[in-house]
């Protein structure tokens, strides 16, 4: 058997797709409306509040095409604390305008292939810091989830650690390359969700997302291995971008 790699693992993450139910948004008068953009409101200084904290961070963004409207990037000490908060905002007259389109349970993962350092890394502000991330308020986000393939030539999880290693180097390489403009958050979702990681990407240029993914295409870990499920891309929201989007 391979050595597994040890990871570290940092805040859980619910990255919850919604679209909004225009017809039902239409059909509501003023004072409905009024109330669902308050609870809304609400929720936004609340997450806002906790954020300032440091008790967990939200990104929220518009996602452009079909797949879904906008979605809300939850990172939170616990499972418990995301499930809580997914149902509040479920009981919401707001929450009565969406419609589900997609979720992604994971939580923020460091794996140890390039070194994790001397001592305990969590007692490492550094390390820290990377495991409970304030989610950068970048112009863009870019998610989608991935695998690494275990087909019988290409099984990535019957590689040795050095074989691993070597190819996690070279993803580093081009990663770093990109310092400065796409901002990566990798979560961990194997026994979470339906597939092994989730990649969060922001960037003041979405272009760079694009850049970036393409590279990386060519670079042998993800050229061999990987496999890709579909993509979500969209622009920061802030309350008045909010309102400014649902406004009739
Ligand atoms: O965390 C680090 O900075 C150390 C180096 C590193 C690791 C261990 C790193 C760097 N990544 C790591 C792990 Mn990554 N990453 C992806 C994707 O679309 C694709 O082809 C792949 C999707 C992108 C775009 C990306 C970007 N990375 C991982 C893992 C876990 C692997 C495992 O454990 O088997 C996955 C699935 C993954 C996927 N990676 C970087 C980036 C970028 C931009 C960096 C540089 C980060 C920096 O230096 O700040």
């Amino acid at each position: 058997m391979s050595e597994a790699t040890s990871t570290l693992e940092g805040w859980y993450a619910l990255h919850d797709f919604r679209s909004i139910d225009w017809t039902a948004w239409k059909a509501a008068d003023d004072e409905e409306r009024a109330g669902a953009l308050e609870e809304l409101h609400n929720f936004l200084q609340e997450w806002n509040v906790l954020e300032q904290n440091n008790e967990g961070s939200t990104a929220v963004y518009s996602i452009v095409g079909q797949k879904a409207d906008f979605v809300f990037m939850h990172l939170r000490e616990t499972l418990e604390e995301l499930n809580a908060l997914e149902n509040a905002f479920n009981k919401t007259d707001f929450a009565k305008y969406t419609i589900k389109a997609y979720s992604y349970v994971s939580v923020v993962e460091l794996s140890n292939y390039l070194g994790s350092g001397d001592g305990d890394p969590k007692a490492n502000p550094a390390v820290l810091a990377r495991l409970q991330p304030i989610l950068p308020k970048s112009k863009y986000i870019c998610f989608y989830p991935m695998n690494k393939k275990r087909d019988l030539s290409d099984n990535w999880y019957m590689l040795s650690m050095e074989e691993r290693r070597e190819m996690m180097r070279s993803h580093g390489l081009i990663g770093r390359s990109y310092a400065g403009k796409v901002k990566q958050i990798i979560t961990g979702s194997v026994g979470l969700d339906d597939w092994e990681w989730g990649v969060t990407l922001f960037s003041d240029d979405a272009l760079q997302f694009k850049k970036l993914v393409y590279e990386m295409r060519f670079d042998e870990v993800s050229a061999r291995f990987g496999e890709f499920g579909s993509f979500y891309v969209g622009g920061l929201l802030n309350e008045q971008l909010f309102e400014e989007m649902l406004k009739l």
